[in-house]
């Protein structure tokens, strides 16, 4: 019975990932709270290198303004995998879940990420607002935050990285 409850398993997780794709792609994140949307190049004002290592994020303070586009220009300086991933604790507490499971799964190991693993398991890990990075590689993500100012940060869930402090709010100029 193990392998057919595999079966379904990953079958359920590929018809998840799609529909949550498509939910994203026409709507930002729906009725989720809204900590802003993919941005367009055009529109950014502001640019971000973001490095990312065991167990932080440089530079520690970044600032934003409401409603502002910003390119952020991601960095694995680190020895293991990272993720950064724009969103609040709702957000990462429900994705916790899927990167335990990668974990499990064999997907992610310390330093390398299995990308034939996850395309089989239809778990890509291609959200809008997150990247997951191999030590030395890089990314970019351009976000439009929304136009009041809201909770939202920066975090990685590779299992256990969050909770050693691989976690900022994002600042809200204004906010001090
Ligand atoms: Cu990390």
């Amino acid at each position: 019975m193990k392998i057919t409850t595999t079966g379904i398993t990953s079958l359920a997780a590929g018809l998840l990932a799609v529909s949550s794709t498509t939910a994203l792609a026409d709507a930002g994140h729906g009725t989720a709270p809204d900590f802003g949307r993919t941005g367009d190049e055009h529109h950014v004002s502001r640019t971000y290198e973001v490095r990312m290592g065991e167990m932080y994020f440089k530079p520690g303070a970044i600032r934003v303004m409401p409603g502002e586009t910003v390119r952020f220009i991601v960095v694995n300086e680190g020895d293991a995998v990272h993720e950064f991933n724009l969103g609040n604790e709702d957000a990462w507490g429900s994705h916790a879940a899927e990167m335990n499971r990668m974990v499990d799964e064999g997907m992610i190991d310390y330093d390398v990420l299995r990308h034939g693993k996850m395309r089989e398991m239809g778990m890509m890990h291609a959200d809008p607002n997150a990247v997951l990075l191999e030590p030395g590689e890089r990314a970019e993500i351009i976000w439009t935050f929304p136009d009041k100012v809201t909770e939202v940060g920066i975090a990685c869930n590779v299992p256990g990285h969050r909770e050693f402090g691989m976690v900022q709010d994002i600042i809200f100029r204004g906010e001090g």
